[in-house]
């Protein structure tokens, strides 16, 4: 039971934490790259570079999640095609490597 639970924390402060939080730029960043192409008159473009810059705001004030809808929100207005990595390969092994420990 207590270690079931400890897997379960590890789990949870990983995805909430550093991976949440280093999320926001990771989308940001896919957003800024591709509205460079596009042009800057278009309306659609002007929004969704608002948009960024929100989600941007949101990231630098700690509201991870909301940053990460704003970015969401940006994509669709833009049509540019997200990609989510919920997990680095070296977060992944961290925590392969945390629950074997615990396991054991
Ligand atoms: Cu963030």
């Amino acid at each position: 039971m207590i270690r079931v639970l400890a897997v379960a924390v590890l789990v949870l402060v990983v995805f909430a934490g550093p991976a949440g939080a280093f999320q926001c730029p990771l989308l940001i960043q896919q957003l800024t790259d591709a509205v460079a192409t596009m042009n800057a008159a278009d309306p659609k473009v002007k929004e969704g570079q608002r948009l960024i810059a929100e989600a941007k705001a949101l990231h630098e004030a700690g509201k991870h999640a909301d940053s990460i809808a704003t970015a969401e929100k940006a994509a669709k207005v833009l049509g540019v095609p997200l990609k989510l990595s919920k997990m680095t390969p070296a977060q992944e092994e961290q925590v392969r490597g945390a629950e074997q420990k615990i396991l054991k």
